[in-house]
């Protein structure tokens, strides 16, 4: 119904336009056709005024209402400690841009206006001014090499690699049609090697070696969960097409291509928490956030930072999105121990495991040690913090016939004690 509406509009106007056209061809023939020429052109240089006047009232009107939804502005300044830099290069081009773009367009309109078709003026031949060609070409010159030197040493300063001995957290996110992967470290802190070869859908998605011990613990997570304060290190890969992994209010973003892994380095400054006590301060977050329901939690509690992907790479573009949580330390430390290896829940023991019915590693017996006091404590009913800790005692096992634990169980434990 709604196309058939706008079928039947874009016809009618076009039947209106027509008749306007045959109604000024008449009046021509009637009034004489320089007449008619200076009237339209009248009417034409008035009108194009008054559009300017209401083209420039609409642009300052979007700048006001729009000001707390964007980056960069009110409730939004940066989230991540390099931020503030991309930020101030976004402000100073919009400067420089937004002076061409008023003055351009004001002089479009005014000269369309005062130099309209008047009888017996004609226009001025000018083709050369050595003057105009220094001033059109030196000053676009100058703030164009003043942008670009200021965009080079942002750039640089940014995309500057992580040095040796410093401390970061590495996650890796593998973009594909269409979600992100996000693999985590684990207990070491390292990401395992990948293979493309032993890529098994639904098995092993990344193509992870388990013959390296480092993969042994690395997790996949649903959310990107990350400290405040943590120098995190996004090792960027796409497994099909083009994507873009997009954190818009920590301004990182980086296109994601399959064969050349990309990075981005950056450090979140505000939990999710502390953003939403600043949105709270606007009143355009202090809207239910459920429009048909009045009774909704306001917008502002239910903010949550996001992943997105921002290249168009197919049908289900939009569903790349994920919640990006940033928390402190304390509670990053407690949500990444209860994380569960992959391979100890998916792959241990089956027909993929190379280390089927033998015993883990031998290092990993080392980490057993401190296994018994945690346990004890974890145990330990008169610890009043017990209920909001979650005890996942997967993949445990004891020696045939005795009380000993197996290096399996060893290694499953060892990320509780650190609950605990
Ligand atoms: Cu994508």
């Amino acid at each position: 119904m709604t196309i058939l509406i706008i079928i039947l509009s874009v016809i009618l106007l076009a039947v209106v336009l027509v008749q306007i056209a045959k109604i000024n061809e008449i009046t021509e023939q009637i009034r004489g056709e320089e007449e008619t020429l200076t009237s339209s052109s009248a009417t034409h240089g008035k009108w194009l005024l008054v559009f300017c006047v209401l083209f420039f009232a609409g642009f300052i009107w979007c700048c006001l209402y729009y000001a707390n939804y964007m980056m960069g502005y009110g409730p939004h300044e940066s989230a991540s400690a390099h931020g503030g830099t991309i930020d101030s290069m976004f402000n100073v081009t919009a400067f420089f841009t937004i002076i061409v773009f008023v003055l351009t367009h004001i002089a479009l309109f005014w000269f369309a206006y005062r130099y309209r078709y008047t009888p017996g003026k004609k226009a001025l031949f000018m083709p050369h001014d050595n003057r105009l060609e220094m001033i059109w070409t030196a000053i676009p010159a100058f703030v164009m090499v003043f942008l670009v030197v200021k965009g080079l040493v942002a750039w640089n300063e940014i995309m500057a690699d992580v040095s040796e001995g410093e401390d970061y957290m590495e996650i890796e996110a593998t973009g594909w049609q269409f979600a992100w992967n996000l693999r985590y470290p684990g207990e070491d802190g390292k990401l395992g090697v990948k293979d493309f070869r032993l890529i098994k859908p639904g098995v092993n998605d990344l193509g992870q070696d388990w013959n390296d011990e480092r993969n042994l613990d690395d997790f996949n997570a649903d959310e990107l969960v990350i400290p405040k304060g943590k120098k995190i290190r996004i090792r960027i890969i796409a497994r099909d097409v083009l994507h873009n992994f997009y954190l818009p209010h920590f301004r990182v973003k980086m296109d994601a291509v399959p064969g050349i892994p990309t990075y981005f380095i950056f450090t979140p400054i505000k939990t999710t928490e502390e953003y939403r006590q600043e949105l709270r301060k606007y009143p355009e977050y202090n809207i239910p956030s459920d429009p048909s329901d009045p009774a909704s939690l306001p917008k502002w509690q239910t903010f949550n930072y996001e992943l997105a992907c921002a290249e168009l790479c197919g049908k289900g573009h939009y569903s790349m999105r994920r919640v990006v949580k940033v928390v402190s330390q304390e509670d990053f430390d407690k949500w990444n121990a209860t994380q569960k290896s992959y391979y100890l829940g998916n792959i241990r023991n089956t027909e993929h495991d190379p280390f089927k019915g033998k015993n883990l590693g031998l290092e990993l017996k080392s980490k057993a040690k401190d296994l018994e006091s945690a346990l004890v404590k974890a145990l330990d009913t008169s610890n009043t913090n017990m209920g909001d800790r979650l005890l996942q005692l997967d993949n445990i096992y004891f020696e045939t016939g005795s009380a000993t634990l197996n290096a399996d169980s060893e290694f499953a434990l060892s990320c509780l004690k650190r609950c605990f």
